[in-house]
């Protein structure tokens, strides 16, 4: 019975307790929602006393008011002070929802590859400056993310992985998310609110895991047919664990890679140069 209210809040609230800024959207909305339950629950409670109290009788004859001035001040007075109460509030909590914040102590080091640093005029960044930053691209009708690490100079060569994100926990990561083709909506509801993906635009979000496990989400706009396969998950492993599966993401695809110019070089000698794509 204890569990009761919880579980059927929990219905009615949104999704958090993946990232801060997922649990500082919950606590604004349960703000607003208990302050309504209590208008709710005065408003219909009123409404159903006078109901009984004053139904119809045989020989009762109707009161005949004609407004009541100091009722009608009074209540559009306390809605205006519950409106500038809840707008100051929200304004109050805006800034930890859309700014990052340090990673906590016992997150990825994020030392010693000069790639996991990024700075950009737009993008927001932890005080610190210091944040994994992930590239979400959005297509029809798969999820991309591209990590920090690239192994040449033009940005090519960065590890990569489609459909679910590997992430270290108690890491800030800052997300930079773009469209290859339509637009596409990026939400993980546990991590916070959702981001459109607009080509040729770049939005930006973060986000920061406690707990290890797994955080589900899908494509929340839709872009085509194939939209409902348009899943995505965030993986959250321990720093070290991360470290470790982004090494070996890298080596999967070197390998792969490596693999792909010699098959296009067996059918170029086969076909004669330039008959294959990217020779
Ligand atoms: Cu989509």
């Amino acid at each position: 019975m204890g569990h009761l209210l919880p579980a059927t809040l929990a219905f009615f609230t949104p999704q958090s307790g993946g990232s801060p800024n997922a649990n500082q959207i919950d606590s604004l909305f349960k703000v607003t929602l208990y302050i309504a339950l209590v208008i709710f629950i005065a408003v219909e409670g009123g409404l159903a006393y006078t109901l009984v109290r004053f139904r119809a009788r045989k020989g009762a004859v109707a009161a005949q008011i004609r407004g009541n001035t100091r009722l009608e001040v009074g209540w559009t007075v306390a809605a205006a002070v519950i409106l500038l109460a809840l707008a100051v509030l929200t304004f109050a909590k805006l800034s930890s929802i859309q700014d990052p914040a340090n990673s906590s102590p016992n997150g990825d080091k994020l030392a010693g590859s000069s790639g996991l640093l990024y700075a950009s005029a737009e993008r927001k960044l932890p005080p610190n400056g210091k944040s994994l930053n992930i590239t979400v691209i959005g297509r029809q009708y798969i999820w991309q993310f591209v990590y920090p690490g690239a192994s040449e100079p033009d940005g090519l060569g960065a590890p990569y992985s489609y459909e679910q994100m590997v992430v270290p926990t108690n890491t800030t990561i800052t997300l930079d998310i773009v469209s290859e083709d339509v637009v596409h909506s990026w939400w993980i509801p546990q991590l916070g609110g959702k981001f459109q993906a607009v080509p040729g635009y770049h939005n930006y979000t973060w986000f920061e895991v406690e707990k290890p496990g797994l955080y589900r989400g899908q494509c929340a706009v839709l872009c085509g047919r194939g939209h409902a396969r348009m899943i995505a998950t965030v993986k959250a492993v321990p720093p070290a664990q991360f470290d470790a599966w982004l090494a070996h993401q890298k080596q999967l695809i070197a390998e792969a890679n490596v693999q792909a110019k010699i098959a296009r070089a067996k059918l170029n000698a086969q076909t004669g140069a330039g008959q294959v794509e990217n020779p």
